[in-house]
């Protein structure tokens, strides 16, 4: 069971004291780790005031995935690449908001760039206008080699990844292969203290999270996995659909059960992206125990061909992962239970 702490730890705290675990560390993850608690505490200001600033509503530009870009998307992005610009140990910044990475230190002008980052800025920016949770996705790689090299790799070459989500509370999840970890933003004191450490996925659950709207588009695979579990088996699913991934992704990490966003007979390779949505996720629910799949491969063993690639998704618990896998490797399968 996931342990409360008795007294408040900051997450600068818990990074260094973790570090110590790790004899070859360098403090430069822990840093990297730190300023992605930064841009959550920027990020949740801006969510808190966006009706106050104007910062609702459209920026009249499309983004690289054909969606009109909504002011707190801009908004995030640029955060992202403010807290990384200074730091030379990021060598670029991968974004779902730009099409190309933003080069910050490069190494052929002696830059120190070690890692790169790639961000979903704001996850679920549809909810963004009816204040709705939203979050963002971080991943983070070893640059080794060229940017486009170090990221079109299987998601099991993340060195650390997670996921901020902005609700009631601002909440950091992240793992760097020992988590995952969550920390809550305490505004009086303006820092994340732990709120759970070594978060353990139930390995089956309630919680169903798909958009159902979409079911009569869906292969048959897919609409089979559905109609078992909709047809009122003894495991009881209840369906929570919030319209940001990650925060139905939270719901099940505490509590089981599964999320999917499957391949459509007219989209056959889903909505999802890839390397800063689908892999982050996948290295956090593995580390709690969880799992995510395409339907027929491991997530986390997919190598990209293409920075802002998709691919059909489902994330959570074991035996819901099992059974989904289940229908697409040879149909009509027996219930999770
Ligand atoms: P946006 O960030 O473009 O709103 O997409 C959110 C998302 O990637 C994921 O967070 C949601 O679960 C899913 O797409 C919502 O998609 P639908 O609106 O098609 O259900």
């Amino acid at each position: 069971m996931d342990a409360k702490p008795s007294k408040p730890v900051t997450l600068d705290r818990f990074l260094v004291e973790r570090q110590r675990l790790f004899p070859a560390a360098t403090g430069e993850l822990t840093r990297v780790i730190t300023q992605v608690g930064l841009v959550a505490k920027i990020i949740s200001n801006h969510m808190r005031r966006a009706a106050l600033e104007g910062l609702r509503g459209l920026t009249g530009a499309v983004n690289v995935q054909n969606e009109q870009v909504k002011k707190l998307d801009e908004v995030g992005n640029s955060v992202f690449i403010e807290a990384f610009e200074y730091v030379d140990i990021v060598g670029a910044l991968v974004s779902e908001e730009m099409e190309e990475p933003c080069i910050l230190s490069p190494r052929e002008s002696g830059g120190r760039g070690k890692y790169v980052v790639l961000v979903d800025p704001i996850d679920g920016s549809s909810n963004l206008d009816v204040d709705c949770v939203v979050g963002s996705i971080f991943s983070i790689r070893e640059l080794e080699g060229t940017v486009e090299e170090s990221i079109l790799l299987e998601g099991t070459r993340q060195v650390a990844a997670g996921y901020l989500m902005y609700g009631p509370s601002t909440i950091l999840v992240y793992t760097a292969g020992d988590g995952p970890h969550s920390f809550v933003l305490d505004d009086e004191i303006g820092e994340f203290v732990l709120d759970h450490e070594t978060i353990r996925m139930p390995d089956n659950g309630t919680i169903l999270s798909a958009n159902f709207g979409n079911y009569g588009k869906w292969t048959k695979p897919a609409r089979a996995f559905a109609d078992r579990v909709m047809s009122g088996g003894p495991e009881g699913y209840s369906l929570r659909y919030s319209g940001a991934l990650v925060a139905d992704f939270h719901q099940i990490l505490h509590r089981g059960g599964l999320y999917f966003y499957p391949d459509e007979r007219e989209r056959p390779e889903g909505k999802l992206r890839l390397i800063y949505e689908c892999a982050p996720l996948a290295m956090v629910a593995e580390q709690a125990g969880g799992s995510a799949t395409t339907g027929l491969r491991r997530v986390m063993e997919i190598r990209p061909e293409r920075v802002h690639q998709r691919i059909p998704f489902a994330i959570g618990s074991r035996r819901e992962i099992e059974s989904y896998g289940a229908h697409y490797a040879s149909g009509e399968p027996p219930r999770p239970n």
